[in-house]
This record gives C-alpha cells, structure tokens and sequence, in this order.
C-alpha cells in the first residue's frame, strides 16, 4: 500500500483530515488531565474517552482530560502508538445499515506505563489536579476470589507489591501508594470510577481496595474507608477487538494512517451514581444518567447482555461460529437465547426504573445481529472464567433458590466443561481459549471420563454448584449428552422445543 500520500493521524494533520472525519472543536493545547485512566483499551476508548470528549466538543469545558495508564508490558503497543499519534485516535461507528461515522477523539492527553515509571503513575495520582482515576481492569483485574468474594492475598502479584510499596504491579498497589501520598499531602482523595462489568463495581472496588490498603496502613485504610468515594456505574458500548481491516479500511477510503483506532456500535449507556469526591464532568450533558442507586440497571445489563454473550459465545465457538452475529442470525441460537432471557433472567430482575425489559431485550436482539460489528467469539470467550462467575453462574444460583428454571444456563457450563476438555469445535478444528485459567480449566475439565463432575471441583469458579443436586441432575445429563454427540445445536433446539411443548 502506498503510505507516501497518506495523512499520519497527528496534532499537526488534525486540521487537514477528510471533512467526513470529525474532529476535535476544541483548542487540545488548553485541555487539563483530571482524569488518570488505568486500562486503555478498546472498551475505554469508545465509552468514557467518548463521553468525556463529546463532553469538551459541547460545553468546552477543558479540564477533564485523561491521562492513559498501563500497568503491564503488554500495554506498551498502545502508550508507543498513542505517543506517535499525539494520543489521537479514531472512533470507528458502525451501524447496522452499513453507515459508517469516523470520529477523533481528542480528550486524551498523556500516558503512563507503570511497569517502566511506576514513581510517574503515583505521582501523578497523588497530584491535586488528578480528581478521578478511572478503571477498567477487567473482572479478572479486582483480583477477587469468586467464590468467597474476598481479595486474593495469595496472588503473587499481591505478595510482591505487600513487600515493595513504591514499584507496585497491580492497580491497588497503585491507589494505595497514591492515595498515601494524598492523605499525608493534606489533599481530598480522587474519586476511584470503575468501568467495569462486575455488579457493584464500585463497591467491589472499595472492599478490595479497603482489604488490600488495611495490610498496608490501617489509619491509610480508615480514611480511604470515610473520604474516597466509589461511585457504581453501569456501562454499555459493544467493542469488538481492532483488526487490520479497520486499520486498512480508514488508510484506503479516508487516506488516514492511525495505526490503533476503535470499531464500535452506535449505541452507548452509562449510568452512574453521583458520588464525586471533587468534582466531575457533566456527563448527563452528553447522555449519561446520574442515579441514586444503579444497581437494577447493572444487573439487567451484566446479566442480560454480557451473559447473553457468553451463551451465544461459548455454545457458538463449539458450533463452529466465528462472531456473534452469525451466531444470533441462526435461529436455534436466537430462540435459545429469548428463552433464557425469558426464562431464566428475566424472573429474577427487579424492576428497572423506566425500562421496558422486553424493548431492552429486543434491542439486544438486534445490537447483536449488527452484521457491520464483527465480534469474535475469542473476544467474547476469553477470560471465560471470571465472566461466567459474574455473569452466568449468579443466575443459576438464584433461581436455585427460587425453584427457577435453569437449563439454559446449566447448558452453557456443560457446554463450557466440553469446550476446555476438548478446545476444538464439533468439527475438531481447534478453537482459541485465552484465559488466565485455561490450564486449570482444561486440567479438570480432561477428568471427565472418570469423573463427570470434576470441573465442578474449580470451586473458585463455581462455588457450591457442586453440592446442588438439583443443578447436578442437570449438568450431569447435559454433560453426557454432549460428550456423546457436540452437535451442540441439537441439544439447544430440544430444551427450545420443550419450552414451547410446555407453554401450549
Ligand atoms: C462482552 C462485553 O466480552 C464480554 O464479556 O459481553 O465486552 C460487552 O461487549 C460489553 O460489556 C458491552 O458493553
């Protein structure tokens, strides 16, 4: 491809981009970081960078810049190419009928990578003009035990930055060392934003933060306990992982070189609760909604959308599909999907302030069956192992409890059992698993043979599932079935089948 005559996305080629491109309205020398971000990735890029610039395009208010953090190595790439690109990039909409909107996004100011300059990222924490560090870890990176919902201490991780303070490697490592400095400097704390999708991401937030910094430094704890607000959220924008047809695509239409941009659908939400310890943007101003109490709001969402993922990804990829939409367009799948919705979920909603849960489900419906957002099933499915734990196996606990259905959703973790024993589809072409825990997964999963309930024994995952008979009789059949034949889609169409034998 010819790069010569192409434009390389830059503070000084901002102005000279395509007019079909917006861009910044705003003066980017004037912007201020606020803000200080842990985990810029896609999600971040297209969702909290998103409103915050819109934020500044509408109203000009230019002092909720965000600062970038990476705390690992591998968030190198992005702080190299954000770097080169004066921390522009595009935002990529696409939407269902094929309309496509290119925005940069201008809001980003810097980038800290805490494995190289720890001492910079505390720093600039503690600084007063940071008033929120915003988060998104993902479910793994709370580095809780799923089963006893207490921080892991045994987290190598954790022993390391128990012992070494100011070169920590995890992000309470991080909050600890910055809000120290705060406290001892006299300044009010930064507000601590999840963005993550765990119910109560704030508070669980808090009670890891509060577990970990009580090794720390008690009186340190006692105030990050009374002054350090951790406001829920719930927050929603599928993004599915940037692939070189993006890169192409905004290279051969728009002759842009950007070498990292953002694909994402056109439908966001963000609801937060309004706890700010110094301040916030005025985010309701560009369409997020400040409530008193988000919890009904994450619930629907976590377990409706992300489960719903899950069941659509992990009975997929044993399937043989390669994205959501080709899974959802499938009728099996779609029909097995409503039901557990309906079924499953649905019974065990409390009612959501202003929301019709069959148009919330419909539209999902349809959000998924976007034929312009490719969502791969390795996305959707990796770290399978803390999203079922969140997402799926609650559910199923609950209506445990109230005597619910839940043979769509036992099916997913017999499916899932299937999928880590084997890790190839129906087909036997081999299926990528990234997770943290796929060895372990794999491990137990492989005893089937001699015990088919061994996978259950990963008790950091399922907890007690393995002590409910009800579940067992299930999961037990359901197992069996799929090791005998994985055409997993005829299984689906039978609980689907008997559903609607049982209705008329
Ligand atoms: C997905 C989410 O991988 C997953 O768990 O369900 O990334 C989902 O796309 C976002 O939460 C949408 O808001």
């Amino acid at each position: 491809m010819n790069t010569q005559s192409k434009l390389r996305l830059n503070e000084q080629n901002l102005h000279q981009l395509p007019s079909t491109i917006s861009v910044p309205n705003y003066d980017r020398k004037n912007v201020q970081a606020g803000i200080v971000h842990v985990g810029v990735g896609g999600f971040h890029r297209s969702h909290e960078a998103y409103y915050t610039d819109e934020y500044m395009n509408q109203t000009g208010d230019l002092n909720w810049g965000i600062c970038g953090v990476g705390l690992r190595d591998a968030d190198r790439k992005m702080k190299s190419i954000l770097e080169q690109q004066d921390y522009l990039y595009t935002l990529i909409v696409k939407h269902p009928n094929g309309t496509i909107e290119n925005q940069v996004i201008g809001c980003m100011t810097d980038f800290l990578l805490g494995c190289d300059e720890p001492n910079a990222v505390i720093q600039k924490m503690a600084d007063a003009s940071t008033k929120i560090v915003s988060l998104t870890i993902t479910e793994g990176g709370y580095n809780f035990n799923p089963a006893t919902n207490e921080f892991d201490f045994d987290n190598p991780d954790v022993i390391h930055d128990l012992a070494n303070p100011h070169t920590p490697r995890l992000v309470f490592g991080f909050l600890t060392a910055a809000l120290k400095l705060r406290m001892e400097r006299g300044l009010a704390p930064f507000t601590v934003q999840s963005c993550d999708n765990i119910q109560h991401n704030g508070d669980v937030a808090r009670k890891m933060l509060l577990a970990y910094s009580q090794k720390v430094d008690l009186e340190l704890a006692k105030w990050i306990e009374q002054e350090v607000p951790f406001p829920n959220a719930m927050v929603d924008r599928i993004t599915p992982v940037t692939t070189s047809a993006d890169i192409d695509y905004l290279s051969s239409e728009l002759s842009l070189q950007d070498e990292w941009p953002v694909t994402c659908e056109p439908f966001h939400q963000w609801i937060i609760e309004d706890k700010f310890s110094v301040g916030r943007p005025q985010w309701q101003k560009v369409g997020a909604q400040f409530v008193p109490d988000v919890t009904p709001y994450e619930n629907m969402k976590i377990r409706l959308l992300n489960a719903g993922h899950s069941v659509l990804g992990i009975l997929g990829s044993i399937h043989g599909f390669e994205t959501i939409d080709e899974s959802v367009k499938d009728p099996t799948f779609s029909q097995f999907l409503q039901l557990f919705m309906d079924t499953e979920v649905t019974p065990i909603l409390p009612p959501v302030d202003g929301i019709d849960l069959d148009d919330y489900k419909q539209t999902l419906l349809q959000r998924f069956a976007n034929p312009n957002i490719k969502d791969h099933l390795t996305r959707i499915c990796s770290e399978s192992a803390s999203k079922l734990a969140t997402f799926l196996i609650p559910t199923i606990n609950d209506n445990l409890q109230n005597k619910g259905n839940i043979e769509c959703a036992t099916l997913v973790l017999a499916a899932w059992c299937y999928y880590s024993d084997k890790q190839t589809n129906r087909h036997n072409k081999e299926i990528t698993i990234i997770d943290v825990m796929s060895q372990d997964l794999h491990i137990a999963a492989a005893k089937y043979s001699l015990n088919p309930d061994a996978f259950l024994q990963l008790t950091s995952i399922f907890g007690d599932l393995n002590k409910n008979q009800d579940f067992l009789d299930i999961y037990r059949k359901q197992t069996k079935q799929i090791y005998s034949d994985a055409n997993i889609k005829k299984h689906m169409q039978c609980i689907v089948d008997n559903a609607t034998l049982a209705v008329s």
